[in-house]
């Protein structure tokens, strides 16, 4: 049985458990010896393992895919290129999950009375740390980008600051190109596997984690989280929707000069990969074909922009990862100011470039950015009960932007040659 399946059964099971002890044991004592001594432990636990992957995860997956990028002046135009388009690309895809979440609000709804009754439960943890960050002015919150100790922001949590160091330490790290560096890469690298092998094992406990979020969560709310569940899905697909059937066609016409329609038949396998695998690393070996045979980029162009692309440019993670944050905090009734969701939009932008392309790989992000906003990371429970069709959707979008992206690179670079699309279905 697979482990979204399981993951479903997960969510089905917590939930009708939950709401049957809403309907009828919603005072029982015992519910709430359950909820503490069960649900939540088991819960704390699963985020726990998550919370610990972060750092290293996306430490090492940004200074790697700042040195795959190379130097933009020894890669030439390429690597400039691909640069800017991750950035530009990766930050319209978060202002769309930004503005659908703002607009939609998925996560009102919940009487304030019990959203802070699971804030001051659950949530303490979560409020301790964003505790820890005094109230910062617009010009602090600049300057706290700059960490005065890695690793201290490492131990605190501070995830934009160690995002910044990583960045600095992946730049150095590609232009002195020495014997000592390479092997501070190889060594990154590993650190990079070891990280993508723990999530791996760490997503195999999600149904039970799921189970027992969702429990907790439904026991305390009843059927109204549900609704809340629903309209967050609506919110993501619409957003996901509204940039892969718009702003890729756009993007298409205007930079690749290639029609949406021919785009789609040559993109095909690669997509229904990404959908049936909800990895982007996984389909790229499909990604690649495609761009080449369905999309006829030149080779060396796909290589580098989807290799690279398939770890660093991931369109849909980064607005989910908006989304998600925005309506948790909607639900537990956390206000964030114009500054706070500007910070969030540049932490889902460079936390998507440290998320790893592999099926609920944006998670361990996810948590870290919950809790640095004071936001009762046990939401994601909420969320790894619907991750399935949501997590094979995003990586549609992760895919299919890194396909559009080789289109328009390889089309500036030299032409992208009437392909058949065929040949890429011969894969
Ligand atoms: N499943 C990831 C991917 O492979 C995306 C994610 O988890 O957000 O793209």
């Amino acid at each position: 049985m697979s482990l979204h399946t399981r993951m479903l059964i997960g969510f089905v099971a917590g939930t009708v458990l939950g709401l049957a002890a809403n309907l009828f044991a919603a005072d029982a004592g015992w519910l709430d010896l359950v909820v503490t001594y069960v649900a939540d432990p088991v819960g704390q636990l699963f985020l726990r393992l998550l919370f610990m992957l972060v750092i290293p995860l996306v430490f090492s997956a940004l200074v790697l895919g700042v040195v795959e990028i190379g130097d933009p002046r020894s890669l030439g135009r390429i690597g400039g290129k691909t640069l800017v388009w991750i950035l530009a690309v990766t930050t319209i895809a978060v202002v769309i999950g930004l503005l659908m979440v703002n607009l939609i609000r998925p996560g009102q709804g919940i009487p304030p009375e019990l959203g802070a009754e699971i804030m001051a439960g659950a949530g303490d943890r979560a409020s301790q740390i964003a505790a820890g960050r005094e109230a910062v002015s617009g010009l602090d919150v600049l300057l706290n980008i700059v960490p005065r100790n890695p690793v201290q922001a490492a131990a605190n949590g501070d995830l934009i600051a160690v995002m910044f160091f990583a960045l600095m330490f992946g730049i150095a790290a590609t232009v002195i190109r020495s014997e000592g560096t390479r092997s501070f890469v190889s060594a990154v690298q590993g650190i990079y596997d070891i990280c993508l092998k723990l999530i791996d094992w760490v997503i195999r406990l999600a149904p039970w984690a799921v189970a027992a979020l969702l429990f907790a969560i439904t026991a305390k709310l009843g059927f109204d989280v549900l609704v809340q569940l629903a309209r967050f899905v609506g919110t993501v697909l619409a957003a996901l929707a509204i940039h892969f059937f718009v702003v890729f066609p756009i993007l298409l016409r205007v930079f690749g000069g290639m029609s949406p329609v021919a785009f789609f038949r040559g993109a095909q396998p690669a997509l229904l990969t990404a959908f049936s695998t909800s990895s982007s690393s996984a389909t790229l070996p499909t990604t690649l074909a495609c761009s080449v045979q369905g999309l006829g980029v030149p080779p060396r162009v796909a290589r580098f922009v989807c290799t690279l692309g398939a770890t660093a440019n991931m369109n849909g993670t980064a607005l989910f990862e908006g989304v998600t944050v925005l309506f948790l905090a909607q639900f537990f009734g956390v206000e964030l100011n114009l500054i706070q969701q500007a910070m969030i939009l540049v932490l889902c932008m460079l936390g998507s470039i440290g998320a790893a392309g592999v099926p609920g790989g944006s998670l361990p992000v996810i948590a870290m950015i919950l809790a640095m906003f004071g936001i009762p990371p046990e939401g994601i429970g909420l969320i790894l009960g619907v991750d399935r069709l949501l997590d094979m959707c995003r990586t549609v979008v992760n895919v299919g932007g890194d396909m559009v992206g080789s289109v328009v690179i390889g089309r500036s670079e030299e032409g992208v040659r009437e392909a058949a699309p065929e040949a890429a279905a011969a894969g």
